[in-house]
């Protein structure tokens, strides 16, 4: 087993595999059967090329044979860090079947993250695009490299300058059989994290497997689905609710967009047809106000699903009226839970809640500060545990006993409340983090990194409402001597910090609201934002 990953206890593990959740198969053997049972279908289409389900099987095998030369064995870690192209889903593939573990990075993320998960994943291997959105990831993996030890080898897509390149690395020798069973754990999720740096997600393929399996049915994935990919695949959104896992289950069809523009979204839903989209909030947004002025036509979209961050009941409204398509609420975690607004829901559901679970076996709890129950409808905090819901971060004990209660519930920090039929309502957060169009922050994880700059004596950051992305990050700031805010972005792009993380806003203070127990009150600190910084002094 892997070192670091908390296992299920025996008896409930018994339990999800008698109730069949946990059928014992790994997505490596997945693939092996939808290429046969769907060989000359077109499983992905890039901006480049389209590869068909025999294809991708194929070229995943002899990338894993490859990879087993380069002695990457199972069990080892590989960041990955690649943009919507088909050699993402080929080494994702790859990796499941050598049984060595994808940790999934965003192309976003820049030093500070990267050297962060090499390390503490002690990766071995770091797969990278040679350039994207202007960004050189080959000069990110040269100052990487220089603090990560274990890391072995960097294999780039593309130009590999004095690396390896990804186009060499497919192997025609057979490869090595390996022993990969459903309890196996398949990956290492980034988690939005709400103290300090991302925790990561250790998830298996069983239980993964079953969160695909039952996406598929919510979702309502055939063989005739075509599922079109803006957002960053790598985000556990994309990638299985029901995202390209759930595609390629179903045997339908996955487009990768390398943005979500509607300049290039649009004409791909035109040329290819796409039945189904998942969208964050802001994007929803956006893709809702221009679309009268465009032209495409659009009409093959069959779902707009929407999740990651709360999508306001009137934005919501818009949806069928604009797209002529359903809307489907998704709220996840890249923990675990997932629930969904089911396609034959009544309106009001659909427009005024986030679904409820996909399990009957996801066990969900709303409790008071003390961990007290509450009665139906009324808010607290939302607890989970279920067959699919992790019982620990990677590598992380301490913080694991304050996150999980004794008996295995995972504290979301997500404030909701559940009605009389089941379907869960998301009113609000307690956990320390910015919500920012569905990229979560870690207030703590920017504030460590502003402290560490000489003119700033205090720091906290919070929420601040934004129209358009829903929150935007703002840091207030005891300054010990002046420097702008322009500087201070500097500053942390400067440090290696994914530039959705760096502040939106900077407001100067001469003290912090304290709460009773002598901590700054982040929640007075929103209510002086919200009421303008003209009260912030
Ligand atoms: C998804 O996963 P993460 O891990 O990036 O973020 C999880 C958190 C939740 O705890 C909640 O705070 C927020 O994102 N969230 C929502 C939401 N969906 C997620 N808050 C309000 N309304 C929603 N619909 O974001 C994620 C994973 C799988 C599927 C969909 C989203």
């Amino acid at each position: 087993m892997l070192e670091g990953f908390t296992p299920w206890p025996a008896d409930r593990a018994e339990f999800y595999r008698q109730k069949g959740c946990w059928e014992g198969w790994t997505f490596g053997q997945m693939l092996e059967d939808r290429s046969k049972r769907y060989a000359k279908d077109i499983a992905v289409i890039d901006a480049y090329s389209s590869i068909t389900y025999e294809e991708l099987n194929e070229r995943a095998t002899k990338l894993a044979a490859g990879m087993q030369k380069l002695g990457i064995e199972k069990g080892d870690r590989v960041v990955v860090q690649l943009p919507n192209i088909i050699p993402y889903v080929e080494v994702v593939f790859a990796l499941f079947k050598m049984g060595a573990l994808p940790v999934f990075s965003l192309p976003s993320h820049r030093f500070s993250e990267i050297s962060y998960f090499c390390r503490f994943s002690e990766a071995k291997a770091y797969i990278i695009p040679d350039q994207f959105g202007g960004f050189d990831y080959r000069n990110l993996a040269r100052q990487v490299k220089e603090c990560a030890p274990s890391l072995k080898h960097v294999i780039v897509v593309g130009d590999e300058e004095e690396f390896l390149s990804f186009d060499q690395v497919y192997s025609d020798e057979p490869m090595r059989e390996v022993q990969v069973q459903g309890s196996d754990v398949a990956f290492l999720q980034l988690s939005g994290g709400s103290t300090g740096r991302s925790k990561l997600i250790p998830r298996t393929h069983d239980e993964y497997m079953y969160t695909i399996k039952l996406s598929v049915e919510c979702c309502k994935v055939t063989n005739q689905t075509v599922f079109l990919v803006v957002l960053p695949v790598a985000h556990n959104y994309p990638m299985s609710s029901p995202g390209i896992l759930g595609a390629l289950y179903a045997g339908g069809k996955i487009v990768l967009s390398l943005s979500p523009s509607p300049d290039e979204a649009f004409p791909l839903i035109e040329k290819h047809r796409v039945t189904m989209v998942p969208l964050v909030p802001p994007l929803a947004l956006h893709w809702l106000d221009v679309k009268p002025q465009r032209s495409e036509d659009l009409s093959s979209l069959e779902v707009i699903l929407v999740g990651g961050a709360k999508f306001s009941a009137e934005a919501a409204k818009r949806i069928k009226p604009v797209f002529g398509c359903k809307l489907q609420q998704v709220f996840g975690m890249a923990e675990g839970l997932v629930c969904y607004t089911r396609l034959d829901d009544p309106e009001e559901i659909v427009l005024h809640t986030q679904g409820k679970p996909m399990s009957p076996f996801d066990e969900i709890k709303i409790v008071d500060d003390e961990d007290n129950e509450l009665p139906v409808g009324v808010a607290g905090h939302l607890l989970t545990r279920g067959p699919y819901t992790i019982q620990g971060y990677y590598k992380a004990p301490e913080h694991n006993a304050k996150a999980f209660t004794k008996d295995g519930f995972y504290r979301t920090g997500d404030i909701v409340s559940v009605n009389e039929q089941g379907y869960l309502t998301v009113e609000g957060r307690a956990k320390d983090q910015i919500n920012r169009g569905g990229e979560k922050i870690a207030a703590e994880e920017v504030e460590n990194h502003l402290l560490a700059h000489p003119a700033i004596h205090d720091v906290a950051i919070v929420a601040k409402t934004d129209p358009y992305m829903g929150e935007k990050s703002c840091a207030f700031v005891i300054f010990r001597s002046a420097v702008s805010p322009r500087e201070l972005k500097k500053f942390l792009a400067e440090r290696g910090l994914a530039a959705y993380k760096i502040p939106d806003e900077f407001v100067a203070v001469d003290h912090f609201p304290m709460t009773h127990l002598g901590k700054v009150s982040k929640k007075d600190l929103r209510e002086w934002i919200e009421k303008g910084p003209q009260l912030a002094r």
